[in-house]
């Protein structure tokens, strides 16, 4: 067996979290960690979403870590963008010395009797005292399971996998999926398809995107006026938190953000037999709301059919409607989401009992201690864990919340001469019963959609129910007496 390297710490992932937990412990002093990170490159969800038009959604001042700038070039990032800027943060960190890539982990398994984390992967074993994954939440690409689809002769790719090899242009492209990757791909393809055939199984609320290129002014102003940067983030952290009541308290106040959502269609399409297809049959919120100005138009335009005829099989040649309508098509690309509410990672992960924590989630659904800590999971931290997750903010802020509250259980960890923590089960059971209470008047729950927030059980396990700063103020310090 191979002896394992003996570390204070093993960060999973090298995504906006596990980089900021690595930064972080850094400047703690906690230099002892390696990062496991199974691509070949940081960046994780940016990384892999190459898609074209893989534009953030949440705009580029907010979308960002609060303790590293950038000269952002629009309001809204593009992915290359972003991807640069996670691995510019990450040279400049001083900690890319100890990232081992392409390190997959296929194992992690609490020894209670030396109290320390035995982690594998295919590049060698580590043993650690503390665990901190930082794995995604949108890491595993979900297909669909539709019959015909493995016999399909053409290029068929995921949204998160996409196959640049490919050439479109002139092509019969079909999408599956109108979220929030579909509505970025579509009007990409429809500038270079032949033709292009989007399936639509629920149609989305879409509220226009104001992206605009900064000024020179503008981006030397941010770089150089003191506060400046810091003051246009708080304003915008501020006017996307104005979503929360109406996402977590009362539709109704949504009204104005709805109005603009239907002027988005009426200006991007003519044919009001297409607006009407477009048209969102749920509440506002329920799922994510998705911003584009380019969305309609691409669907109006002659070389697109929107089509709302539920898929029946796929052919060698084609995709069937239930109707029997059989589109022929050369590429087929799948824009339908991720596995959100069984997360991979939870199979690779054994506790104190040696259950996975996959299993322990079959029984009580993924559920966590503040969204980051689990019982009989010993100095486990989640980052972007059970109900952190939210629909109108920035998922970095959450990230950094988590952070803080990981580095001040590692600091009380040390100062109390523990060997390990773990999170009470009346603590945690207290803490999901009244995120639960409080998700039966959320948009997600009464809204009337279906969507990857909620589970097999319809119970949401991945957003955080109340306002961002309150989450922080939350995990703002590690509260030992929930913990054994
Ligand atoms: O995935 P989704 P996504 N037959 O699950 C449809 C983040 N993100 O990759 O609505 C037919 O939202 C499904 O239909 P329905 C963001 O958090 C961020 O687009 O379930 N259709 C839906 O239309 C987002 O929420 C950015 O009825 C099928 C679509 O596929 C998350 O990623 C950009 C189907 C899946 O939509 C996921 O977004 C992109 C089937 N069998 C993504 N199965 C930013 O800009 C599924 N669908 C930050």
């Amino acid at each position: 067996m191979t002896t394992p390297r003996l570390v204070d710490h093993v960060i999973v992932g090298s995504g906006f979290a596990g980089l900021c937990a690595a930064i972080k412990l850094q400047e703690d002093g906690e230099t002892d960690f390696v990062v496991l990170e199974k691509g070949s490159d940081v960046g994780g969800t940016w990384r892999d979403n190459t898609y074209p038009g893989a534009t953030c959604d949440v705009p580029s001042q907010l979308y960002s870590f609060s303790f590293a700038g950038y000269d952002w070039s629009n309001s809204y990032s593009p992915q290359p963008e972003i991807q640069a800027y996670v691995q510019q943060v990450a040279a400049e960190s001083g900690t890319l010395d100890r990232f081992e890539f392409d390190a997959p982990l296929t194992d992690a398994a609490w020894d209670d009797a030396a109290q320390r984390w035995t982690v594998t992967t295919p590049r060698g074993v580590w043993s650690a005292r503390f665990l901190i994954v930082g794995a995604g939440a949108l890491e595993e690409p979900k297909l669909p399971d539709l019959e015909g689809l493995e016999g399909f002769h053409g290029e068929v790719f995921h949204s998160a996998r996409w196959n640049h090899d490919v050439d479109l242009t002139g092509k019969r492209v079909a999408v599956i999926g109108t979220g929030a990757s579909a509505i970025q791909i579509v009007p990409e393809l429809q500038r270079v398809a032949g033709h292009l055939d989007v399936y639509q199984r629920t149609a989305p609320w879409v509220i226009p995107r104001n992206d605009r290129p900064y000024s020179r002014l503008e981006r030397a102003a941010l770089r150089r006026v003191p506060g400046l940067r810091r003051l246009y983030r708080t304003g915008l952290y501020w006017s996307h938190e104005a979503y929360v009541p109406a996402f977590t308290l009362q539709p109704k106040i949504a009204a104005p953000a709805k109005v603009l959502a239907l002027k988005n269609i009426d200006k991007g399409i003519a044919d009001p037999v297409l607006r009407e297809k477009v048209r969102p049959t749920f509440e506002f919120g329920c799922k994510r709301v998705l911003r584009s100005n380019t969305y309609y138009p691409a669907l109006a335009a002659d070389n697109t059919e929107l089509v709302t005829d539920p898929i029946a099989k796929v052919t060698g040649t084609a995709v069937v409607t239930e109707d029997g309508t059989e589109r022929e098509i050369d590429v087929l690309v799948v824009a339908t989401g991720f596995h959100t509410t069984d997360l991979p990672i939870a199979h690779h992960l054994r506790g104190r009992t040696g259950h996975t924590l996959a299993e322990r989630w079959e029984q009580t659904g993924m559920a966590a201690y503040k969204g980051t800590t689990v019982p009989d999971f010993p100095n486990l931290f989640l980052l972007v864990g059970p109900n952190t997750g939210q629909g109108h903010t920035s998922m970095i802020f959450m990230i950094e919340s988590q952070v803080a509250y990981v580095r001040d259980a590692i600091r009380t960890v040390r100062r109390r001469g523990l060997a390990a923590v773990e999170p009470r089960a009346d603590a945690t059971a207290a803490w999901n019963r009244s995120l639960q209470r409080r998700m039966r008047r959320t948009v997600w729950t009464t809204g009337g959609c279906q969507s990857w927030y909620l589970d097999e059980h319809g119970r949401n396990t991945t957003l955080w129910p109340r306002s961002t700063a309150d989450f922080r103020r939350r995990l703002a310090s590690f509260d030992m007496e929930a913990y054994s």
